[in-house]
């Protein structure tokens, strides 16, 4: 076996999520302006010249090979686009055999989850959670609290991101506010190709 990556350090701030050293990537709502169920909510924050941050991503990043891990946190701010909570774009593995690991760090959310036939799952995310993602499954992180939600994952580093089929119609459920409480509801833009 070669042996040519030396064994990493980093630092993780498990209130505030920060991991370093890392590669720091940070999600404007312009970056997901198609993701959001209210395209109009969207445009109207946009044109008013805000473009609030959605959430950063700090990963530790290895070379993207079979039997490698990338790891990181995520930070999703709190705050609604119209009446749907602030969330991750969510994607699908690339590498459809891929799965992946969250960890709560902070905050309350909800983890989204999905098939490619159109299955999905809502599981809760919060401090001490762990959350398995099986192959095959799409995710998405909702944050459905008023302070940053905060977690950890893990994933193979040749697993690939595909954003595409969730840029197109989004997914399933969305999760949203009505009458001042948390609902999951079914997104009426979402049907499964055939
Ligand atoms: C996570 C996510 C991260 C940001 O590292 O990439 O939370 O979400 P999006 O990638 O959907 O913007 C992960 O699931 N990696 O595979
Ligand atoms: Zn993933």
């Amino acid at each position: 076996m070669e042996t040519a990556l030396k064994p990493k350090h980093v630092s993780l701030d498990l209130g505030k999520g920060v991991l370093l050293p890392s590669t720091l990537t940070k999600r404007k709502l312009k970056d997901l302006d198609s993701f959001f169920a209210d395209t109009q909510a969207t445009e109207t924050i946009l044109n008013s010249g805000q473009d609030p941050i959605i959430y950063e991503v700090y990963e530790c990043l290895q070379p993207q090979e079979l039997g490698h891990l990338n790891f990181g946190t995520t930070i999703l701010y709190p705050g609604k686009i119209g009446d749907e909570f602030y969330m991750t774009k969510g994607h699908f593995h690339a590498k459809e055999a891929s799965s992946e690991v969250y960890l709560g760090l902070a905050g309350k959310g909800l983890i989204l989850l999905q098939s490619r036939t159109g299955i999905s799952e809502c599981l809760e995310m919060s401090q001490g959670e762990v959350i398995y993602v099986p192959p095959g499954w799409g995710h998405r992180t909702v944050n459905v609290g008023a302070e940053k939600l905060v977690f950890f994952f893990m994933y193979q580093a040749d697993a690939g991101h595909d954003y595409e089929s969730v840029q197109e119609q989004g997914f399933s459920k969305l999760v949203v506010e009505r009458r001042g409480r948390v609902e999951v509801v079914d997104n009426p833009r979402f049907a499964i190709k055939t």
